[in-house]
């Protein structure tokens, strides 16, 4: 309870912060854009982590005027990120399935992107699999309005919820992120290795991108260079930056 009411004065006071990883293109090396991450950054004496605050503003609620807040901001930095980059990547916001099921979500999301001149096409949404499995209609609603905005969508924590087959049958989505568990045990088991694959070739019989998370050596990179997977994100290349470093990452790697 204590901890719930020190949420909510953080969300009143802003007290968080929004950081960026970069992704890339396997192939090309190209910059593909970056997912943004919510940390508590102000009077968070406790040093909780998000695994531990965001489910209890998902509980709360509070994911809800916080959401709006991540919305804001994550715009206002891909504006400075377009001015220093140039055009040509996405900005992938992660949205909880409370936030995913509010009415106002996608008329939000229109306001400030007309309000920034932003083009749609350069943002990108990451549900997770509960999101695709709770309130269907709302959720298949809110899909189709995001796609036909132009909005990207991506399945994050690809394999570890629930009936995945069944859920890509119904939506319409862009890519799946691959979790970082297969990655981080995929080439000490077979099982995750073959996972990992199937994955991969899915999104490929569905022309989808595929994005390897949490990829953190060479071996693993060259591993999913060989079985084509798209895209990697993961502390090989760079962690989750603050904007300033963010502005500064090449369009190209070497
Ligand atoms: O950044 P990382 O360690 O710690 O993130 C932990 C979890 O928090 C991940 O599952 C990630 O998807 C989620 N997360 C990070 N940023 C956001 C956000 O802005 N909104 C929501 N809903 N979840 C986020
Ligand atoms: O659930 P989601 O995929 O949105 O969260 C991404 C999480 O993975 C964040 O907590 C982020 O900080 C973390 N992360 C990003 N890159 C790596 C990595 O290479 N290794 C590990 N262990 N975690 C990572
Ligand atoms: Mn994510
Ligand atoms: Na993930």
């Amino acid at each position: 309870l204590k901890l719930e009411q020190s949420l909510r004065q953080a969300v009143e006071q802003q007290q968080f912060s929004l950081l960026y990883q970069p992704q890339f293109y396997l192939q090309s090396g190209a910059l593909r854009g970056f997912e943004a991450l919510l940390r508590w950054t102000q009077g968070n004496t406790a040093n909780i982590s998000p695994l531990q605050f965001i489910p209890l503003l998902e509980e709360t609620h509070l994911i809800n005027p916080l959401g709006e807040w991540i919305f804001a901001e994550g715009l206002s930095h891909l504006k400075k990120l377009r001015e220093q980059l140039g055009s040509g990547f996405v900005l992938s916001l992660n949205v909880s399935p409370v936030q995913f099921a509010q009415p106002q979500l996608v008329e939000n999301l229109t306001q400030l992107l007309h309000d920034r001149n932003i083009a749609s096409s350069q943002l990108e949404v990451e549900v997770t699999e509960s999101t695709l499995m709770s309130d269907m209609q709302t959720t298949q609603k809110h899909l189709s309005q995001l796609r036909e905005l132009g909005v990207k969508v991506a399945v994050d924590d690809f394999g570890t919820g629930y009936s995945s087959l069944a859920y890509l049958r119904q939506f319409d989505v862009d890519s799946l992120k691959i979790d970082r568990l297969f990655i981080a045990n995929m080439l000490s088991s077979r099982r995750d290795a073959a996972i990992i694959s199937t994955i991969i070739d899915l999104a490929k019989h569905l022309e989808l991108e595929v994005i390897a998370e949490g990829v953190e050596t060479e071996e693993q990179r060259k591993w999913l260079l060989a079985h084509q997977c798209s895209t990697l994100q993961g502390w090989l290349v760079a962690p989750a930056l603050p904007l300033e470093q963010a502005l500064q990452v090449p369009r190209q790697l070497s």
